[in-house]
Protein backbone atom coordinates (compact mmCIF):
# COMPACT_ATOMS: atom_id res chain seq x y z
CA UNK A 1 0.00 0.00 0.00
CA UNK A 2 3.21 2.16 0.86
CA UNK A 3 4.25 1.47 -2.18
CA UNK A 4 0.53 2.26 -4.28
CA UNK A 5 0.77 5.21 -2.62
CA UNK A 6 4.68 6.49 -3.63
CA UNK A 7 3.39 5.57 -6.96
CA UNK A 8 0.51 7.84 -6.87
CA UNK A 9 2.12 10.96 -6.41
CA UNK A 10 4.90 9.52 -8.88
CA UNK A 11 2.18 9.38 -11.73
CA UNK A 12 0.70 12.41 -10.63
CA UNK A 13 4.24 14.34 -11.07
CA UNK A 14 4.73 13.15 -14.42
CA UNK A 15 1.05 13.73 -15.85
CA UNK A 16 1.31 16.96 -14.26
CA UNK A 17 4.71 17.80 -15.82
CA UNK A 18 3.03 16.22 -19.16
CA UNK A 19 0.30 18.40 -19.18
CA UNK A 20 2.04 21.59 -19.17
CA UNK A 21 3.78 20.54 -22.49
CA UNK A 22 0.63 20.28 -23.63
CA UNK A 23 -0.26 22.45 -26.30
CA UNK A 24 -3.86 22.20 -25.81
CA UNK A 25 -6.25 23.01 -22.66
CA UNK A 26 -3.69 22.94 -20.05
CA UNK A 27 -6.15 24.23 -17.34
CA UNK A 28 -8.61 22.07 -18.26
CA UNK A 29 -6.62 18.98 -18.24
CA UNK A 30 -4.99 19.89 -15.45
CA UNK A 31 -8.05 19.81 -13.62
CA UNK A 32 -9.28 16.55 -14.84
CA UNK A 33 -5.95 15.12 -13.10
CA UNK A 34 -7.01 16.66 -9.73
CA UNK A 35 -10.42 14.41 -10.88
CA UNK A 36 -8.47 11.61 -11.51
CA UNK A 37 -5.97 11.89 -8.35
CA UNK A 38 -7.78 13.51 -5.82
CA UNK A 39 -11.99 12.93 -6.85
CA UNK A 40 -14.01 10.99 -4.76
CA UNK A 41 -13.39 8.03 -7.57
CA UNK A 42 -10.04 9.23 -7.68
CA UNK A 43 -6.95 7.17 -7.41
CA UNK A 44 -5.95 8.05 -3.52
CA UNK A 45 -9.96 7.64 -2.79
CA UNK A 46 -9.47 4.06 -3.64
CA UNK A 47 -6.22 3.39 -1.78
CA UNK A 48 -7.75 4.64 1.56
CA UNK A 49 -11.39 2.68 0.98
CA UNK A 50 -8.48 -0.60 1.20
CA UNK A 51 -7.13 0.46 4.55
CA UNK A 52 -9.83 -1.70 6.37
CA UNK A 53 -7.53 -4.86 5.80
CA UNK A 54 -4.32 -3.33 7.65
CA UNK A 55 -3.15 -3.88 10.88
CA UNK A 56 -3.83 -1.76 13.94
CA UNK A 57 0.13 -0.97 13.23
CA UNK A 58 0.15 -0.32 9.80
CA UNK A 59 -2.94 1.88 10.01
CA UNK A 60 -1.53 5.41 11.48
CA UNK A 61 1.17 4.83 9.15
CA UNK A 62 -0.43 4.76 6.06
CA UNK A 63 -2.92 6.93 6.87
CA UNK A 64 -0.27 9.93 7.99
CA UNK A 65 1.40 9.02 4.43
CA UNK A 66 -1.75 9.01 2.51
CA UNK A 67 -2.33 12.54 4.06
CA UNK A 68 1.11 13.83 3.33
CA UNK A 69 0.79 12.02 -0.43
CA UNK A 70 -3.18 14.22 -0.52
CA UNK A 71 -1.60 17.31 0.22
CA UNK A 72 1.41 17.22 -1.62
CA UNK A 73 -0.68 16.22 -4.95
CA UNK A 74 -2.73 18.70 -3.84
CA UNK A 75 -0.02 21.63 -4.14
CA UNK A 76 1.24 20.55 -6.97
CA UNK A 77 -2.05 20.29 -8.71
CA UNK A 78 -2.99 24.63 -7.25
CA UNK A 79 0.09 25.12 -9.11
CA UNK A 80 0.25 23.68 -12.23
CA UNK A 81 -3.54 25.46 -12.45
CA UNK A 82 -1.87 28.95 -11.68
CA UNK A 83 0.89 28.57 -14.24
CA UNK A 84 -1.13 27.10 -16.89
CA UNK A 85 -3.90 29.92 -16.25
CA UNK A 86 -1.04 32.40 -16.59
CA UNK A 87 0.11 30.50 -19.65
CA UNK A 88 -3.16 30.88 -21.12
CA UNK A 89 -3.65 34.34 -20.58
CA UNK A 90 0.01 35.22 -21.86
CA UNK A 91 -1.39 33.00 -25.37
CA UNK A 92 -4.48 35.01 -25.44
CA UNK A 93 -2.86 38.65 -24.84
CA UNK A 94 -0.12 37.58 -27.79
CA UNK A 95 -2.11 36.14 -30.53
CA UNK A 96 -5.78 37.55 -30.19
CA UNK A 97 -6.07 41.23 -31.57
CA UNK A 98 -9.06 43.69 -31.16
CA UNK A 99 -9.54 46.08 -33.82
CA UNK A 100 -10.90 49.17 -32.88
CA UNK A 101 -11.27 50.88 -35.70
CA UNK A 102 -14.05 48.46 -36.61
CA UNK A 103 -17.63 49.98 -36.97
CA UNK A 104 -20.42 48.78 -33.94
CA UNK A 105 -23.16 47.03 -34.54
CA UNK A 106 -26.09 49.30 -35.46
CA UNK A 107 -28.76 49.15 -32.54
CA UNK A 108 -32.38 50.35 -33.73
CA UNK A 109 -32.89 53.09 -31.62
CA UNK A 110 -37.13 53.24 -30.38
CA UNK A 111 -38.75 56.80 -30.65
CA UNK A 112 -42.18 58.33 -29.64
CA UNK A 113 -45.51 57.44 -31.23
CA UNK A 114 -46.74 60.13 -33.93
CA UNK A 115 -49.44 60.94 -31.55
CA UNK A 116 -47.02 61.78 -28.78
CA UNK A 117 -44.53 63.57 -30.97
CA UNK A 118 -47.35 65.94 -32.58
CA UNK A 119 -48.74 66.08 -28.57
CA UNK A 120 -45.54 67.45 -27.35
CA UNK A 121 -45.24 69.93 -30.17
CA UNK A 122 -48.20 71.41 -29.19
CA UNK A 123 -47.91 71.67 -25.81
CA UNK A 124 -44.60 73.23 -26.38
CA UNK A 125 -46.30 76.04 -28.59
CA UNK A 126 -49.26 76.74 -26.15
CA UNK A 127 -46.25 76.48 -23.11
CA UNK A 128 -44.64 78.97 -24.86
CA UNK A 129 -47.56 81.10 -24.73
CA UNK A 130 -47.41 80.74 -20.89
CA UNK A 131 -50.07 78.09 -21.00
CA UNK A 132 -49.80 75.52 -18.27
CA UNK A 133 -50.82 72.06 -19.17
CA UNK A 134 -53.84 70.60 -16.42
CA UNK A 135 -54.83 66.88 -16.07
CA UNK A 136 -57.58 65.34 -15.01
CA UNK A 137 -59.33 61.83 -14.00
CA UNK A 138 -60.54 59.68 -16.99
CA UNK A 139 -63.32 58.52 -15.23
CA UNK A 140 -65.67 61.41 -14.60
CA UNK A 141 -68.69 62.79 -12.59
CA UNK A 142 -71.76 63.18 -15.33
CA UNK A 143 -71.54 66.62 -13.02
CA UNK A 144 -68.24 68.03 -14.33
CA UNK A 145 -68.20 66.60 -17.84
CA UNK A 146 -71.46 67.66 -18.62
CA UNK A 147 -73.73 69.80 -16.21
CA UNK A 148 -71.43 72.28 -15.59
CA UNK A 149 -70.33 72.83 -19.30
CA UNK A 150 -74.35 73.90 -19.45
CA UNK A 151 -75.01 70.28 -20.94
CA UNK A 152 -78.21 69.22 -18.73
CA UNK A 153 -79.68 65.86 -18.55
CA UNK A 154 -82.13 66.51 -21.10
CA UNK A 155 -79.88 68.14 -24.01
CA UNK A 156 -79.43 67.33 -27.04
CA UNK A 157 -75.14 67.77 -27.29
CA UNK A 158 -75.55 64.86 -24.84
CA UNK A 159 -76.51 62.19 -27.76
CA UNK A 160 -74.28 63.71 -30.11
CA UNK A 161 -71.09 63.05 -27.77
CA UNK A 162 -72.50 58.97 -27.42
CA UNK A 163 -71.56 58.79 -24.00
CA UNK A 164 -69.84 55.37 -21.97
CA UNK A 165 -72.28 55.48 -18.59
CA UNK A 166 -70.08 53.69 -15.77
CA UNK A 167 -73.40 54.82 -13.71
CA UNK A 168 -76.11 57.42 -13.51
CA UNK A 169 -73.52 60.03 -12.22
CA UNK A 170 -70.63 58.86 -13.54
CA UNK A 171 -69.10 58.56 -17.25
CA UNK A 172 -66.12 58.31 -19.52
CA UNK A 173 -64.69 61.56 -19.76
CA UNK A 174 -66.48 62.88 -23.93
CA UNK A 175 -63.97 65.74 -23.50
CA UNK A 176 -61.12 67.32 -21.26
CA UNK A 177 -63.60 70.44 -20.59
CA UNK A 178 -64.03 69.07 -17.31
CA UNK A 179 -60.29 69.08 -16.18
CA UNK A 180 -60.81 73.16 -16.84
CA UNK A 181 -63.80 73.16 -15.36
CA UNK A 182 -61.83 71.97 -11.90
CA UNK A 183 -58.87 74.28 -12.29
CA UNK A 184 -61.89 77.30 -12.69
CA UNK A 185 -63.34 75.92 -9.22
CA UNK A 186 -59.80 76.19 -7.38
CA UNK A 187 -58.44 79.03 -9.61
CA UNK A 188 -58.90 82.75 -9.10
CA UNK A 189 -58.13 84.54 -12.73
CA UNK A 190 -55.76 84.78 -14.47
CA UNK A 191 -56.02 81.34 -15.42
CA UNK A 192 -53.94 79.75 -19.02
CA UNK A 193 -54.59 76.19 -19.21
CA UNK A 194 -54.42 73.15 -21.73
CA UNK A 195 -55.51 69.83 -20.74
CA UNK A 196 -54.54 67.32 -23.77
CA UNK A 197 -55.59 64.09 -22.80
CA UNK A 198 -57.89 60.66 -23.97
CA UNK A 199 -61.51 61.17 -24.00
CA UNK A 200 -63.85 58.03 -24.89
CA UNK A 201 -67.02 57.98 -27.17
CA UNK A 202 -69.51 55.13 -27.98
CA UNK A 203 -68.29 55.06 -31.56
CA UNK A 204 -68.18 52.21 -33.93
CA UNK A 205 -64.66 51.96 -35.11
CA UNK A 206 -63.70 52.64 -38.65
CA UNK A 207 -61.29 55.25 -40.59
CA UNK A 208 -62.16 58.11 -39.01
CA UNK A 209 -63.83 56.85 -35.64
CA UNK A 210 -62.34 55.25 -32.56
CA UNK A 211 -64.11 54.91 -29.20
CA UNK A 212 -61.14 56.47 -27.25
CA UNK A 213 -59.38 59.24 -29.07
CA UNK A 214 -56.86 62.10 -27.64
CA UNK A 215 -57.63 66.03 -27.25
CA UNK A 216 -56.21 69.16 -26.32
CA UNK A 217 -58.18 71.81 -25.31
CA UNK A 218 -57.20 75.52 -23.88
CA UNK A 219 -58.98 77.87 -21.96
CA UNK A 220 -58.03 81.78 -20.95
CA UNK A 221 -60.01 83.72 -18.81
CA UNK A 222 -58.93 87.27 -17.20
CA UNK A 223 -60.02 90.54 -17.18
CA UNK A 224 -60.97 91.78 -20.24
CA UNK A 225 -60.32 88.99 -23.00
CA UNK A 226 -62.21 88.82 -26.27
CA UNK A 227 -62.73 87.20 -29.26
CA UNK A 228 -59.44 88.94 -30.47
CA UNK A 229 -57.74 87.55 -27.91
CA UNK A 230 -59.01 83.94 -29.15
CA UNK A 231 -58.26 84.39 -32.93
CA UNK A 232 -54.60 85.61 -32.18
CA UNK A 233 -53.68 83.13 -30.06
CA UNK A 234 -55.05 80.58 -32.66
CA UNK A 235 -53.49 82.18 -35.55
CA UNK A 236 -49.69 81.94 -33.68
CA UNK A 237 -51.15 78.31 -32.81
CA UNK A 238 -51.42 77.78 -36.59
CA UNK A 239 -48.16 79.34 -37.76
CA UNK A 240 -45.84 77.73 -35.25
CA UNK A 241 -47.47 74.34 -36.26
CA UNK A 242 -47.62 74.37 -40.35
CA UNK A 243 -45.27 77.56 -40.90
CA UNK A 244 -45.35 81.44 -40.72
CA UNK A 245 -47.66 81.08 -44.19
CA UNK A 246 -50.43 79.68 -42.36
CA UNK A 247 -53.82 81.91 -42.52
CA UNK A 248 -56.60 80.65 -40.39
CA UNK A 249 -60.56 81.76 -40.53
CA UNK A 250 -63.42 81.48 -38.47
CA UNK A 251 -66.69 80.03 -39.09
CA UNK A 252 -69.83 80.88 -36.70
CA UNK A 253 -71.00 77.50 -34.99
CA UNK A 254 -72.80 76.57 -31.68
CA UNK A 255 -71.10 74.66 -28.81
CA UNK A 256 -73.41 74.77 -25.59
CA UNK A 257 -70.48 75.74 -23.44
CA UNK A 258 -69.00 78.46 -25.23
CA UNK A 259 -71.18 81.65 -26.97
CA UNK A 260 -70.30 82.72 -29.46
CA UNK A 261 -68.47 79.77 -30.45
CA UNK A 262 -66.67 79.17 -33.91
CA UNK A 263 -64.96 76.30 -35.81
CA UNK A 264 -62.06 77.25 -36.95
CA UNK A 265 -60.15 76.33 -40.73
CA UNK A 266 -56.43 76.72 -41.43
CA UNK A 267 -55.94 77.23 -45.39
CA UNK A 268 -54.76 74.09 -46.60
CA UNK A 269 -51.50 73.05 -46.00
CA UNK A 270 -50.74 71.04 -48.67
CA UNK A 271 -52.23 72.91 -51.66
CA UNK A 272 -52.03 76.61 -49.66
CA UNK A 273 -55.78 77.27 -50.38
CA UNK A 274 -55.87 76.62 -54.37
CA UNK A 275 -57.98 73.68 -53.76
CA UNK A 276 -56.57 69.97 -53.67
CA UNK A 277 -56.68 66.34 -52.64
CA UNK A 278 -56.52 66.74 -49.10
CA UNK A 279 -58.70 69.88 -48.47
CA UNK A 280 -61.30 68.33 -50.96
CA UNK A 281 -61.26 71.41 -53.25
CA UNK A 282 -62.07 73.54 -50.22
CA UNK A 283 -58.76 75.42 -49.81
CA UNK A 284 -59.37 75.15 -46.33
CA UNK A 285 -59.11 72.56 -43.65
CA UNK A 286 -61.32 72.51 -39.98
CA UNK A 287 -58.74 72.03 -36.95
CA UNK A 288 -60.29 72.61 -33.92
CA UNK A 289 -63.91 74.10 -32.42
CA UNK A 290 -63.55 77.56 -29.96
CA UNK A 291 -65.57 80.10 -28.33
CA UNK A 292 -66.01 82.94 -25.78
CA UNK A 293 -66.79 80.60 -22.27
CA UNK A 294 -70.44 80.85 -21.43
CA UNK A 295 -71.34 83.32 -19.15
CA UNK A 296 -73.09 80.09 -16.93
CA UNK A 297 -70.31 77.99 -17.44
CA UNK A 298 -67.91 81.01 -15.46
CA UNK A 299 -70.67 81.49 -13.22
CA UNK A 300 -70.83 77.60 -12.62
CA UNK A 301 -67.02 77.50 -11.12
CA UNK A 302 -67.62 80.56 -9.29
CA UNK A 303 -66.25 83.66 -11.52
CA UNK A 304 -68.17 86.51 -12.02
CA UNK A 305 -68.69 86.65 -15.45
CA UNK A 306 -69.25 90.30 -15.11
CA UNK A 307 -66.15 90.98 -14.21
CA UNK A 308 -64.52 88.12 -16.45
CA UNK A 309 -63.87 87.01 -19.72
CA UNK A 310 -62.56 84.00 -21.69
CA UNK A 311 -61.86 81.62 -24.39
CA UNK A 312 -61.65 77.94 -25.21
CA UNK A 313 -60.88 75.82 -27.74
CA UNK A 314 -60.59 71.93 -28.39
CA UNK A 315 -59.51 69.86 -31.41
CA UNK A 316 -59.15 66.38 -31.80
CA UNK A 317 -55.19 65.26 -31.99
CA UNK A 318 -55.46 62.09 -34.12
CA UNK A 319 -56.96 64.31 -36.80
CA UNK A 320 -54.36 66.86 -36.62
CA UNK A 321 -51.83 64.56 -36.89
CA UNK A 322 -53.31 62.60 -40.12
CA UNK A 323 -53.22 65.79 -41.76
CA UNK A 324 -49.95 66.17 -40.95
CA UNK A 325 -48.67 62.64 -41.68
CA UNK A 326 -51.54 61.85 -44.66
CA UNK A 327 -52.57 59.24 -42.49
CA UNK A 328 -56.03 58.13 -43.61
CA UNK A 329 -57.22 55.54 -40.78
CA UNK A 330 -57.15 56.42 -37.42
CA UNK A 331 -57.05 52.78 -36.57
CA UNK A 332 -53.43 52.57 -37.59
CA UNK A 333 -52.38 54.34 -34.61
CA UNK A 334 -53.36 52.01 -32.12
CA UNK A 335 -52.65 48.48 -33.99
CA UNK A 336 -48.64 49.40 -33.05
CA UNK A 337 -47.63 47.73 -36.25
CA UNK A 338 -43.74 48.34 -36.38
CA UNK A 339 -43.86 49.31 -40.34
CA UNK A 340 -46.77 51.94 -40.07
CA UNK A 341 -44.52 53.55 -36.41
CA UNK A 342 -41.20 53.40 -38.39
CA UNK A 343 -42.02 55.88 -40.70
CA UNK A 344 -42.49 59.20 -38.17
C1 LIG B 1 -64.53 75.09 -20.47
C2 LIG B 1 -65.33 75.86 -21.27
C3 LIG B 1 -65.32 75.67 -22.63
C4 LIG B 1 -63.72 73.63 -25.15
C5 LIG B 1 -64.07 73.60 -26.59
C6 LIG B 1 -64.45 72.81 -28.63
C7 LIG B 1 -64.87 74.12 -28.78
C8 LIG B 1 -64.49 71.81 -29.69
C9 LIG B 1 -64.10 69.53 -30.32
C10 LIG B 1 -63.08 69.61 -31.36
C11 LIG B 1 -63.01 68.27 -32.03
C12 LIG B 1 -63.87 68.27 -29.61
O1 LIG B 1 -62.03 66.63 -30.39
S1 LIG B 1 -63.25 67.16 -30.77
O2 LIG B 1 -64.30 66.23 -31.05
N1 LIG B 1 -64.05 70.62 -29.38
O3 LIG B 1 -64.91 72.08 -30.78
N2 LIG B 1 -64.01 72.55 -27.38
S2 LIG B 1 -64.65 74.93 -27.36
O4 LIG B 1 -64.51 74.57 -24.53
C13 LIG B 1 -64.49 74.71 -23.20
C14 LIG B 1 -63.71 73.96 -22.38
C15 LIG B 1 -63.72 74.16 -21.02
C16 LIG B 1 -64.55 75.27 -18.99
Amino acid sequence: MKEKLEQIERMAREEIETALAHNGNRSEIIENLRVKFLGKKGELTAVLRGMGSLSAEERPQIGQLANEVRSKVEQLIDKAKKDAEEFELNEKLRTEELDVTMPGKRRIAGKLHPLTQIANEMIDIFIGLGFQIADGPEVEYDYYNFEMLNIPKDHPARDTQDTFYINDNIVLRTQTSPVQVRVMEKTKPPIRVISPGRVYRSDAVDATHSPLFNQMEGLVVDKGITMADLKGTLELFAKRLYGENAKIRLRPHHFPFTEPSAEVDVCCFSCGGKGCRLCKGEGWIEILGAGMVHPKVLAGCGIDPEIYSGFAFGMGIERVVMRRFNINDLRLYYENDVRFLKQF
